[in-house]
């Protein structure tokens, strides 16, 4: 069945520095999407909840510690590149321990959502800028 469709889930972390300005990395050479900016993290592995794969991505990218339990799932999105579905979780982050660093990303960025809305970004990303701005009025 060639053709089937498959679905990837994905997770990634809503991270603001305390100017409120979001954190994104720039995707490396040689991966999918490469150079295009987006919110850290990566594939659900099979036997992983989305919290476990949304701390050990960020563990792995950024080289920081998250609590799985402090982090609240904020929202969702979906984009299909063919028959590939990607289902993206977007978690908010509050605290972490340690300096995030590019330990994959080309590059690293605290944007505001104005930025953002300048940098190119993976088609899942997108819509999820909406919300966020949404969410962040006010606060
Ligand atoms: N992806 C899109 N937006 C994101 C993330 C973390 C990931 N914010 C897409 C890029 C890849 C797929 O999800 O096609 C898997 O991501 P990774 O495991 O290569 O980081
Ligand atoms: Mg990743």
């Amino acid at each position: 069945m060639e053709n089937y469709p498959t679905l990837f889930p994905v997770v990634a972390g809503l991270m603001l520095d305390t100017q409120g300005r979001i954190l994104v990395q720039q995707r490396p050479e040689g991966t999918a999407m490469a150079g295009l900016w987006e919110f850290p993290g990566g594939k659900i592995e099979p036997g992983e909840t989305p919290e476990q794969a949304l701390a050990r991505e960020l563990a792995e990218e950024l080289g920081i510690a998250i609590l799985p339990e402090e982090c609240e799932p904020m929202t969702f999105a979906s984009a299909s590149l063919g028959q590939r579905h990607l289902i993206l979780l977007l978690f908010r982050c509050r605290v972490w321990a340690g300096e995030p660093r590019a330990l994959h990303a080309t590059a690293l960025r605290w944007a505001t959502v104005d930025e953002l809305y300048q940098l190119p970004m993976p088609p899942a990303d997108l819509p999820l800028l909406a919300i966020i701005a949404q969410s962040l009025d006010g606060q």
